[in-house]
């Protein structure tokens, strides 16, 4: 079976979107995956299709009331894990992405207004994700930044070529910086050791600039690599 995403919400001509456009685009025209995007609204029962309500406990905004929200779940569950996206969810991180592309495929739920009942959210044991620590409107650009990050990592999707270049994130550095043509540009030099011709040099040039920038700009990251390389050189 192919790859299977299907995203909930309540606008779904909102999708594919600029997935249509990037690597995932060509990979959906290409059969590798599938997408469906479900208006969450065609669940609602009453006349004005009402899909949202006040919070119990007062506070601003509105909630998505959680009979609408189960059903559109009931729905489409076929066992993909099912994930919700929301500010209040684990940072996305490679390794969820990539345990993602492993499986069947998912269901991605987007909230708007103040979110979804938490209720909903429990019955459907849905995963909460995040996609970093800053307030968007909605769910669903988290949504695409998910797929856009999964489907490349999809049987296919990518050139051999890249699929090293994955590694680079997984070894859990920031990567070196890069140059093309002209070797001179506005009075700025490419650094000599890339035209050097001398392989070894260069690996060596690039590994010590991605250790360099992690440090500065990720003490977190830099923390992490070095402690993995600490373990793997006291592995028996
Ligand atoms: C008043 C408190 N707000 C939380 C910071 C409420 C709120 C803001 C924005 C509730 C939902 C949203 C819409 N955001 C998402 O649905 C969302 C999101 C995000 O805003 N940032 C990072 N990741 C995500 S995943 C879904």
């Amino acid at each position: 079976m192919t790859w299977h995403a299907t995203v909930l919400t309540l606008f779904p001509e909102m999708f594919p979107g600029p997935l249509g456009q990037s690597l995932a685009g060509r990979a959906l025209q290409a059969g590798l995956w599938r997408l469906d995007a479900r208006d969450i609204r065609a669940n609602a029962t009453d006349r004005h299709r009402t899909v949202d309500d006040t919070p119990f406990g007062g506070g601003p905004g509105m909630v998505m009331r959680p009979d609408v929200v189960s059903a559109a779940l009931a729905s489409v569950q076929d066992g993909r894990p099912v994930v919700y996206l929301t500010p209040r969810g684990r940072r996305l991180a490679q390794a969820d992405v990539r345990d993602f592309a492993a499986g069947p495929g998912v269901v991605l739920l987007c909230g708007r207004y103040e979110g979804i009942d938490q209720r909903a959210i429990e019955a459907a044991a849905a995963q909460e994700i995040s996609v970093g620590d800053y307030v968007l409107s909605g769910g669903e650009l988290p949504a695409m930044v998910l797929l856009d990050a999964a489907v490349r990592l999809l049987p296919g999707v990518m050139g051999a070529a890249d699929s090293a270049t994955e590694e680079s994130f997984a070894n859990g550095l920031l990567e070196y910086p890069q140059y093309t043509r002209p070797a001179e540009w506005c009075g700025r030099a490419v650094p000599p050791v890339l035209l050097s011709g001398n392989h070894a040099a260069i690996a060596a040039w690039r590994q010590a600039e991605a250790e360099a920038i992690t440090r500065r700009r990720r003490p977190d990251l830099w923390a992490a690599h070095t402690n993995n390389v600490a373990r793997a050189l006291a592995a028996p």
